[in-house]
């Protein structure tokens, strides 16, 4: 692929790396093999980058699951991120840090090679006539916190920068973002778009590649391009799907700013009855032929009779990493179904006992007894009716 751009800067969000224990797989050397996955992943993210020329490699922050990843792990990851030959620049996400604290993260010792510079507070860089702002996670509301963290970014910028482009961690909010939830609206870690593009428009910024939430999203307000850049590798089922809302490169070309996207494999997640995800199947074959290792939550149902289903659609697919688990709806309905009967025998039958040995106290027991028992028939009558 040959582009007109004199520079590229390729960006990525929310890695995640760590030993994630659900589908977690074999551990070797400290790394379990859905860890290896990821770090696959951002090795593809990295080879990508450098294929399309790229100066600058950003991560827009949450590199890591946690803030103490083992060892081995921030090893892994120092590896890839050292074998880019250009500049790797970490903006601290929410994941990666232990406090406010400077150096009290996850990405500290990365900090320590040569070509990685970890931005803990916000700070810019340049390419050509370019400024690059970074901007890590801060707590509190984005709106309130965000104008103040860009005009500290901006202070260092070159005078003869005369574009900026933004790498923040804060995630894109709409309408549609985070499905319309109550917690997407209220969530402090995420700004309207608009009234982003207003705070940048304002001061010059033209490009925004953001990380925090998982889904890529693009908007565009007052000649501001925003990017929600989404997770390079899916987290778990919670961002289940197929499609390329996820592994996405974001690059920006200079010196004219033009955007595009390069996917990356990773690992993907699905969540569906057997019959749902056999439908699918063709989507999953491709992925898997893309190098996507696919984890597969059959949801089967004993009234459905799809248990044995899940099985073939797995053995058809080839998949390696599978389970089936039984419908919530329908393990909550047979519990309650269960507790309501415990609970209505028992107190029936004690409030039965107490109201009989209560009236009949001067009668003898075999009498109360024998009431008991015809009292009990009849209630028991009534329940089946
Ligand atoms: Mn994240």
């Amino acid at each position: 692929m040959t582009r007109a751009s004199e520079f590229a800067v390729a960006s990525v969000s929310d890695v995640h790396v760590g030993n994630h224990a659900a589908a977690g797989g074999q551990v070797y050397a400290g790394l379990n093999q859905r860890c290896r996955d990821v770090v696959h992943a951002l090795r593809r993210a990295v080879v990508a980058a450098e294929e399309a020329g790229a100066e600058h490699f950003v991560v827009n922050g949450d590199l890591f699951d946690t803030h103490r990843p083992s060892p081995q792990v921030i090893h892994a990851v120092g590896t890839v991120l050292s074998s880019f030959p250009n500049y790797v620049h970490l903006v601290r996400g929410n994941h990666d840090a232990a406090s406010q604290a400077l150096d009290d993260d996850a990405l500290a010792p990365l900090g320590l090679i040569d070509n990685v510079e970890v931005w803990d507070e916000p700070g810019s860089a340049q390419v050509a006539t370019w400024n690059l702002l970074f901007v890590p996670y801060q707590p509190g509301h984005a709106k309130l916190w965000l104008p103040g963290a860009l005009d500290v970014a901006l202070e260092g910028r070159l005078p003869n920068g005369d574009r900026s482009a933004l790498f923040v961690h804060v995630g894109l909010r709409d309408e549609v973002s985070g499905g319309g939830h109550p917690w997407a609206r209220e969530a402090e870690d995420a700004i309207d778009v608009d009234l982003l593009a207003s705070m940048c428009a304002s001061r010059g910024i033209s490009r925004v590649f953001a990380g925090n939430w998982h889904h890529r999203r693009v908007f565009e307000f007052s000649g501001v391009r925003m990017e929600q850049v989404g997770t390079l590798a899916p987290t778990g089922w919670d961002n289940a799907g197929l499609g390329d809302a996820f592994g996405n490169v974001a690059i920006l070309h200079g010196p004219g700013g033009e955007t595009s996207s390069v996917q990356v494999a990773c690992p993907r997640f699905i969540q569906d009855t057997p019959e749902r995800v056999a439908l699918m199947a063709a989507q999953i074959r491709r992925r898997l032929d893309e190098g996507c290792p696919v984890h597969v939550r059959f949801i089967v149902s004993e009234a459905r009779g799809d248990t044995a289903t899940a099985a073939q659609v797995a053995a058809d697919l080839g998949l390696t990493s599978w389970r089936a688990v039984v419908d919530k709806q329908e393990v909550r309905l047979r519990a309650l179904t269960a507790a309501s009967l415990a609970r209505s025998k028992e107190t029936i039958e004690g409030s039965l006992e107490q109201y009989v040995a209560t009236k009949l106290a001067d009668r003898p027991p075999s009498r109360r007894a024998a009431v008991l028992a015809r009292a009990k028939i009849l209630v028991a009558g009534e329940g089946r009716r």
